[in-house]
């Protein structure tokens, strides 16, 4: 029996949407290429030409460099080993807010970098007094979230990249899902706005490319030889990318979204996106749910844990922050309709807002990376000292390598 896919009209939890029609279209025609290997794919070789320079085009950096990635998670690794090679301390760290995606743990651990965890403030945003507090000499790199997994939220990317040139370090902004919507804010996220030296940017989320197509950007390309391997036996003389043979479907697929929305289809959707977002932020509100504002196309609001239970067991795909808060993505695929039904269900199968006892444990602190708990469960509860919640070791999940004994 032949197994379909994945239906999206119940899909509220994912960052991936189903794929414009002609990224689809794109997909297929180029699935049997390889951009890895340029010397006999020189077709897709050009398009991921193309999806630099659209890429650059939609960050605000004039003379692009980059690749087309497996996702985010290959770009932000990649970022971080840039940091590391031209590194010359002996310790290189890590800075980044609690709120940055769990990617980083992963980029740590593979590349031995100590990652350094600084609170969030009241919005969810990098405390810039903590990440002054935490960068040092033996800063590499800086992280910052345009658009952050849980909460939508974007760090204050300028202030940031100040801080990462006083202490001579490099400024990563992780823009994966918010790159394709914050060109329509008066967000201050890209390379045009700040000292930013590399971008994740995915056209496999909000860019409605076929999965898989994200996106690395460099500030110039020479940062990109700090990955290049020697290539010996191929036409090509050497590679930067993680991974050797590599997705030619997603390459043209994301040209294709690229050359067809932006920009105006772009800001159509985010315009859409964002307001459905709100709507639904108004409707649970009105409910009596607490809501965070949802500043890009991402709505989080504290509804019980019996109620998103029932919820999920009616067929709705959602998810949970690290504090609990039902988490609802207003991607391209989540229609007003959709958010109606959900709204409806939510009124049939809902206790009270707030009802004591539907809540399985008090909420822990907010503790990242984000996303880590969105299938498992958060680690590292509020029992730091002021100092450790500064500056708190991230590498190893779970072991906050601090004073906290929970
Ligand atoms: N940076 C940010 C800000 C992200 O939100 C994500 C993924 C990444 C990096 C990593 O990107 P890749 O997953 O492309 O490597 N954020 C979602 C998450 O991990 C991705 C996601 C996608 C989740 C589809 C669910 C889903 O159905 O939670």
């Amino acid at each position: 029996m032949q197994i379909e896919p994945q239906a999206f009209d119940r899909v509220l939890s994912s960052m991936c949407t189903e794929p414009h029609p002609v990224a689809r279209e794109a997909a297929e025609r180029f699935l049997a290429t390889n951009p890895g290997d340029p010397g006999t794919y020189p077709a897709i070789s050009a398009l991921e030409d193309e999806a630099i320079e659209r890429l650059g085009e939609i960050a605000g950096l004039a003379d692009p460099a980059g690749y087309v990635t497996s996702g985010g998670t290959e770009a932000n690794i990649q970022a971080v080993r840039i940091a590391r090679e031209r590194a010359e301390m002996a310790t290189p760290t890590v800075v980044m807010p609690e709120s940055g995606h769990f990617s980083f743990q992963k980029a740590a651990t593979l590349l031995g970098v100590d990652l350094q965890l600084v609170p969030t403030d009241d919005d969810h945003r990098a405390d810039l007094d903590a990440v002054r507090a935490c960068a040092d000499d033996d800063t590499a790199l800086l992280v910052g979230v345009a658009g952050t997994t849980e909460y939508g939220r974007v760090d204050p990317i300028p202030e940031l990249g100040d801080i990462a040139q006083s202490v001579d370090a490099m400024l990563h902004v992780d823009a994966a899902w918010g790159g394709f919507v914050l060109p329509f804010t008066d967000h201050d996220w890209n390379f045009d706005h700040a000292s930013v030296d590399t971008m994740a940017i995915d056209p496999h989320k909000m860019g409605q490319a076929a999965v898989p197509a994200g996106g690395l950007l460099v500030q110039e390309d020479t940062l990109l030889d700090e990955l290049a391997v020697d290539t010996p036996y191929l036409e090509s003389t050497s590679q930067a990318t993680l991974t050797g043979t590599r997705s030619g479907a997603g390459v043209a697929s994301a040209v294709a979204a690229m050359d067809e929305l932006w920009p105006a289809g772009y800001r159509e959707q985010y315009t859409r996106s964002q307001a459905n977002a709100e709507w639904l932020a108004d409707a649970l509100t009105a409910r009596g749910y607490d809501v965070v504002t949802p500043e890009l196309p991402l709505v989080a609001a504290d509804v019980p844990a019996a109620t998103f239970e029932a919820l999920r067991d009616a067929g709705w795909r959602i998810s949970r922050t690290g504090t609990d808060d039902l988490r609802i993505v207003c991607m391209p695929h989540v229609t007003r309709k959709m958010l109606e039904a959900f709204v409806a269900d939510l009124d049939d199968l809902g206790g009270q807002p707030g009802t004591a006892g539907t809540e399985t444990s008090p909420r822990p602190a907010e503790s990242g990376p984000a996303g880590a708990n969105l299938n498992s469960t958060p680690h590292s509860g509020g029992s730091e000292t002021d100092q450790s919640r500064t500056c708190r070791n991230g590498s190893t999940p779970g072991s906050a390598g601090d004073s906290s004994s929970d």
